[in-house]
């Protein structure tokens, strides 16, 4: 049987730790979904447009290797319908969101992943604008 293994993210100015996190949720399954944050969600949660757009962050995601589809995530409300929908197994997220996400128990398994140090889309912005 296949195991759909699922995560979320906005996946911003795409660096290394997010690709850590990818390649570490494929490992725990067959078969890799990713929610990508929708622009409108972002603003809402964290008050600014991300650099790139949904678009061109779900065609980013969507290229890697490790990734078998991807999805636009509309609303935090709606992970246990994203869950169920793509028939996952697993849902991964970074530890950032530990213990978050232990309501969904009871439809998939829940595994909170340490994230890479010292990396981070906000700081990559700020060493770029040179306000860092
Ligand atoms: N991440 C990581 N190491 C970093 C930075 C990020 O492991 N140094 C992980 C995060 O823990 C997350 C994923 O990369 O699992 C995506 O990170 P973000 O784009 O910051 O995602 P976020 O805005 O937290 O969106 O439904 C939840 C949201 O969609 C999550």
């Amino acid at each position: 049987m296949t195991r759909t293994v699922i995560t979320f993210g906005t996946f911003d100015v795409f660096h290394v730790g997010h690709l850590r996190v990818i390649q570490r949720a494929a490992a725990l399954g067959d078969r890799l979904v990713v929610g990508v944050s929708a622009d409108a969600l972002n603003e809402r949660k964290k008050g600014r447009a991300p650099v790139f757009t949904q678009d061109e962050r779900l065609e980013i995601v969507a290229a890697l290797k490790p990734v078998d589809a991807v999805f636009l995530e509309e609303s935090l409300e709606q992970k246990r319908e994203y869950i169920v929908r793509h028939e996952a197994d697993v849902l991964v997220m970074g530890d950032d969101w530990a213990g978050k996400f232990d309501e969904f128990e009871d439809v998939c398994e829940v595994v909170y992943l340490s994230r890479t140090p010292a990396i981070s889309t906000t700081a990559l912005i700020e060493k770029i604008s040179g306000t860092a």
